[in-house]
């Protein structure tokens, strides 16, 4: 989708550093880290947040999640992590294509993205 940050990531013309890349999602550094190890995994189909999930797309985000152990293992998460998706204004989400934060690294108790 035109002017969206995360797609231009998704087509190399944002660059970021990426942890994983398969031809359905891909997962970055947060270029404001929150946690010591934080990450971002998105789907390559733009869906703008969880409340735009439906029959048609949430495939996108149950492979995401099948790729998450395998990512946070890549990342040296072995002590646990949080997975947190912001959704609309008042979730504070800024980017408006669905992203999943990936947080570890240290004890996260308390602490919210
Ligand atoms: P949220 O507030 O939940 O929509 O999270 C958006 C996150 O995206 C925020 O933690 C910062 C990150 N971010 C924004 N722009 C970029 C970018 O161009 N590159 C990377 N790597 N992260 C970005």
């Amino acid at each position: 989708m035109a002017d969206c940050i995360f797609c231009k990531i998704v087509d190399g013309s944002i660059p970021s550093k990426k942890v994983y890349e398969d031809e359905r999602m891909v997962a970055f550094y947060d270029l404001e880290p929150q946690a010591p190890v934080h990450v971002l995994a998105i789907p390559k189909l733009h869906i703008g947040s969880a409340d735009e999930v439906n029959e048609s797309n949430a495939g996108e985000i149950g492979h995401i999640f099948s790729k998450i152990p395998e990512i946070a293992k890549s990342l040296g998460l072995e002590n646990g992590y949080r997975i947190v998706t912001n959704c609309g204004q008042h979730g504070c989400q800024s980017v408006m294509h669905m992203h999943f934060h990936i947080l570890g690294g240290a004890q996260l108790c308390g602490r919210m993205v």
